[in-house]
């Protein structure tokens, strides 16, 4: 297999944006032979360490997700980190084309990237396109933040993506919760009560908050190294309680890094990409010919070169037909 430049690789490590622009320009052309280049970039950049923690936001919309972000970045890119942004957007369905909304209000800095996709060929909020982004970008810089509109059941979608996940409520909204106590939804690692400037409002939607996570919480006793999912009321507007939100995601991460959770979440998502990926190209019944989700789960070979390995399955599903 012909080899990319080393100094594309290198260029994507160093964090260019140009760089990272046109690879994920070229993740996104369905052309064989610019697929085939892609898969070969992304051979390559897979033998590179994935250095980010990768950050899902998700809530109804006007919650305040962009908002958020927005006031994320600024600590991070002050402390020198490499901040990645991936918006999703449902609404964009529509002109079929990515939300500049969003992006106008973040404030880019050099050590940011920007990116938005539509959310479209996948249940649950999450693009199959912005999937394989945020594969890139996580060997690219130091945090990448994901935003995705979700109601109910979408959410868990975000969960197979982002190390960790944040929910954002807003003071006057009870019916994600109920999907929390209901237990359709799993526990968010984060749980965001934003909007909190109107302080009556917040406190309300706080007690609400902790109650549904006080009642979803299995009864049994803990296991040692469980993650005990902190609540917090913030205001994007007003700055209030975004350090602790910044520190939560940090002790977060180290939690995934002191347990042997960021591993199994890691494989869990190659597996969740990797069948994506071949439902993509051969379909619901090439995916069943593969022996279906366990079967790939066999097959999965993640290292060194997981991108090839959608390409080794139905190279053999194609044989064998
Ligand atoms: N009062 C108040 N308003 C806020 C706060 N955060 C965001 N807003 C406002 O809420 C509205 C929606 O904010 P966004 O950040 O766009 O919300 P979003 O969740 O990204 O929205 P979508 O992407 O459309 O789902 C805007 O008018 C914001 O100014 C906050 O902390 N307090
Ligand atoms: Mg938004």
């Amino acid at each position: 297999m012909p080899q990319p430049p080393h100094s594309a690789v290198s260029a994507l490590v160093d964090f260019q944006r140009q760089a990272i622009a046109r690879a994920l320009n070229l993740l996104e052309d369905r052309r064989p032979d610019r697929q085939a280049q892609a898969l070969t970039l992304l051979d390559a950049l897979s033998t590179q360490p994935v250095s980010a923690q990768v950050v899902g936001l998700t809530g109804p919309p006007g919650v305040g997700k962009s908002s958020l972000i927005s006031r994320l970045i600024e600590p991070q890119v002050q402390a020198g980190r490499r901040v990645a942004i991936i918006a999703v957007d449902p609404s964009s369905k529509v002109s079929g084309g990515a939300l500049l909304g969003d992006r106008g209000r973040m404030q880019l800095a050099a050590e940011v990237y920007a990116r938005s996709y539509a959310a479209r060929d996948r249940l649950g909020g999450l693009s199959r396109e912005a999937f394989s982004a945020v594969f890139l970008l996580r060997h690219c810089c130091d945090v990448i933040l994901v935003e995705t509109v979700g109601v109910g059941q979408s959410e868990t979608d975000i969960a197979t993506l982002a190390d960790t996940t944040v929910l954002v409520v807003q003071p006057f909204s009870g019916d994600l919760l109920q999907f929390i106590k209901a237990g359709v939804m799993e526990i968010p690692d984060i749980l965001v009560v934003n909007k909190a400037d109107n302080q009556a409002l917040a406190q309300k939607a706080l007690s609400d908050t902790q109650a549904a996570l006080a009642l979803a919480r299995r009864p049994t006793p803990p296991e040692p190294e469980a993650w005990d999912s902190p609540v917090l009321a913030v205001s994007a507007a007003t700055n209030l309680n975004m350090d602790a939100l910044n520190q939560a995601l940090r002790a977060h991460w180290r939690h995934l890094q002191a347990t042997a959770k960021l591993e199994k979440k890691r494989a869990a998502q190659h597996l969740e990409w990797g069948i994506g990926e071949i439902r993509h190209e051969v379909g619901q019944r090439g995916l069943a010919a593969l022996g279906g989700v366990e079967g790939v789960r066999a097959a999965w070979n993640r290292q060194p070169a997981h991108w090839s390995v959608v390409r080794k399955l139905t190279a053999l599903l194609e044989r064998a037909q």
